[in-house]
């Protein structure tokens, strides 16, 4: 068989890695290429999994842990979809809030699986709004351990790629473009807008051309790390919902204003906050997101008698507390008519990160 090139696109919550592979995968059939995805996250039922699951794209979940503390789990999902669709190109997007990955996954891939993979360089995307804070020395709108992670992920990245481009002026783009290259001369530094579909085909050229991967490993403060994440609270929850005559983007829109209102009036700062409301194969997407806690919305889910809702929130707050926080608005959003079945519900603080592997030289 083959080899896989395998594309890894990091970067912190919110910053525009799934609607990335979506974009980059669509790309990569159409030029006949079989294209295999992995999603990360520290608990069962992502709505990125639901989000990228198509007739033709394969997707495999890695849940649990990251993908560094699941190395051997990051290797069997890279197995399974060599096997099952002869992968070309695989785009695995670890979780956000993850960081050393040059030193835990990057080059031990490349020194135990380099007959099977070819590895492109270490992609981190980066929303504007949390990069121009950072840049100037801000926390992005996070807790600063939190900011300490978005720091290092950026500084071991082989291409830096600066997202949702549409958002801003030509002039903005190449200010940023030009003093994130400053502040990061190790990295490539590129733009796109996977909304207007502007900058995708270069960067995958750039990716798909490129072989050394890696190239900077981190001198990281694993205490900081560790803390960084655990100022999140995270929730993944799943309901199946039953009611005549509710039109279910209603309901879906109530929820994402509710909640946007309880974090606001907290002032709790926002890692991601994404809902997906399912109805056979139509769907609605609702996402907050950013250092100015924008809200989003695509799709449609319509009225059918029956859904599925799935909420994933990363919000710096004790789990607990963001528990209560969503049961009190479901309670206040759910139409009387609707009958809700819980079908999954985990709250969590992330772990102390505990890789697999961690190289001290590069390979
Ligand atoms: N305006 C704009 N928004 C985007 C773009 N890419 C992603 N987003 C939005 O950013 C939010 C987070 O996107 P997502 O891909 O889920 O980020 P992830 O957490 O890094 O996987 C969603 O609301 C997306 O719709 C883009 O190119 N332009
Ligand atoms: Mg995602």
């Amino acid at each position: 068989m083959n080899k896989t090139r395998l594309i890894l696109a990091g970067g912190f919550l919110g910053a525009g890695k799934t609607t990335l592979l979506w974009e980059a995968a669509k790309r990569l059939m159409a030029e006949g290429k079989r294209v295999g995805l992995v999603t990360n996250d520290q608990a069962p039922e992502l709505v990125d999994t639901h989000i990228l699951q198509g007739d033709d794209i394969k997707v495999e979940e890695v849940a649990g842990s990251c993908f560094c503390c699941n190395f051997n789990g990051f290797v069997d999902a890279i197995k399974n979809l060599r096997t099952d669709i002869v992968a070309d190109v695989i785009i695995a997007e670890p979780v956000g809030s993850c960081a050393d990955l040059s030193a835990t996954i990057v080059n031990p891939l490349k020194k135990f699986y380099s007959t099977d993979l070819i590895i492109s360089p270490l992609t981190v995307l980066a929303d504007p709004s949390r990069l121009c804070s950072i840049l100037q020395n801000g926390d992005g709108g996070l807790h600063e351990d939190a900011a300490y992670i978005y720091r290092k992920q950026l500084e071991e990245a082989d291409v830096i790629l600066i997202t949702k481009t549409d958002t801003l002026t030509k002039e903005q783009t190449d200010k940023i473009l030009s003093d994130t290259q400053q502040t990061f001369p190790a990295a490539k530094v590129m733009a796109i807008s996977s909304a207007e579909g502007v900058g995708v085909y270069e960067w995958l050229q750039e990716v798909s051309s490129r072989t050394e991967a890696g190239k900077t490993l981190l001198d990281i403060d694993y205490d900081r790390y560790a803390h960084g994440e655990a100022v999140l609270g995270w929730l993944n929850g799943t309901l199946h919902l039953e009611g005549e005559g509710i039109c279910w983007d209603d309901v879906l829109k109530d929820i994402m204003s509710r909640l946007t209102s309880a974090i606001t009036s907290e002032s709790l700062r926002v890692g991601h906050v994404k809902l997906i409301m399912e109805c056979g194969k139509d769907y609605a997407v609702t996402n907050l997101t950013g250092a100015d806690n924008q809200t989003t919305l695509r799709g449609k889910a319509g009225m059918a008698g029956d859904a599925k809702l799935i909420i994933n929130a990363r919000v710096e707050t004790s789990p607990e507390h963001l528990d209560q926080l969503v049961r009190n608005v479901l309670a206040d959003s759910l139409p009387d008519n609707c009958q809700e079945e819980v079908l999954a519900w985990r709250y969590l603080q992330p772990g102390r990160p505990n890789p697999t592997h961690r190289f001290n030289e590069t390979v």
